[in-house]
């Protein structure tokens, strides 16, 4: 594996708790801001691992696995790129259908991986035939009900055209998964596009279309709701524990 460069966010250590007096310990907004430092630390090591042809080509990994999954155009490579805060991991372009393969991509500390992430090609896109989108749905399906390793799934959709029937049929073939346990969030992506109340009403809306799962405003043009989804996606892959650097690094060792 090429070497990887660790996270500038990660060169300063956290204040250790345990030092602070009682009196100056941090509240909650500061907790938050560490969590969310750390997780984005974490997805800072991103680091290419393998791509497919096709889904059913994706070979099995042992490591849980988080899917960008949404309609073309959505915004799936560049929040990927956000998170990861790296320029050119996933591949993001203004034309639709953009990513024809799925890339996974490696990410942990310490240059041990711990979890997966995977930028699967978009859905929806008008110029594609019936016939392979009606295929792309068949494996998409299946790679979301029987995929052994998928932890989660990260839905991009973008809030000024709100769910399409695809995303629903999706959330419909997920939901069994979700009630078991499979994590579901759903991105409203470049909400730098809205206004405040377009989003504050579009994110009630989808909430209760979603049902299940969070649903977040986030602007990678922005970076509008980017350290939350971090510290979401670092809670999936570490369900033991708070994103702290002093309890996350023995744990991710023991791996
Ligand atoms: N304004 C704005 N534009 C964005 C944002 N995120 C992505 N875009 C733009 O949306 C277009 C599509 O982005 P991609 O990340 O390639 O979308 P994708 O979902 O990976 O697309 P496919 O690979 O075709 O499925 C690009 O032109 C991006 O620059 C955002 O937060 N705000
Ligand atoms: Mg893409």
């Amino acid at each position: 594996m090429a070497p990887r460069s660790e996270s500038p966010l990660m060169t300063t250590p956290p204040p250790k708790p345990a030092s602070s007096p009682a009196h100056v310990r941090p509240g909650p907004d500061a907790a938050t801001a560490e969590r969310e430092r750390v997780a984005l630390g974490w997805l800072h090591t991103a680091h290419f691992l393998t791509s497919a042809p096709q889904l059913e080509h994706l070979p099995p990994v042992d490591l849980p696995e988080i899917a960008f999954v949404g309609r073309s155009n959505a915004g799936k490579s560049t929040a990927i790129n956000t998170l990861t805060q790296q320029t050119r991991l996933a591949f993001a372009s203004k034309t639709p259908g953009r990513t024809q393969h799925i890339n996974l991509f490696g990410v942990g500390k310490q240059k041990v991986d711990d979890g997966v992430l995977a930028d699967l090609p978009g859905y929806g896109y008008a110029a594609v035939p019936k016939e392979a989108k009606l295929r792309w749905q068949r494996v998409m399906g299946n790679y979301l009900m029987t995929r052994e390793s998928l932890r989660g799934v990260v839905l991009m959709v973008d809030p000024r055209q709100g769910l399409t029937e695809l995303d629903e049929i999706l959330l419909d073939v997920i939901r069994p998964r979700v009630a078991e346990g499979l994590k579901l969030l759903v991105l409203l992506t470049k909400s730098d596009k809205l206004t405040r109340s377009e989003g504050a009403k579009v994110l009630s809306i989808v909430r209760l279309q979603a049902g299940g799962g969070e649903v977040k405003l986030f602007s990678a043009l922005k970076k509008q709701g980017v350290g939350e989804a971090a510290e979401t996606l670092w809670r999936w892959i570490h369900p033991e524990g708070p994103a702290t650097e002093q309890t996350a690094e023995p744990r991710i060792q023991e791996e």
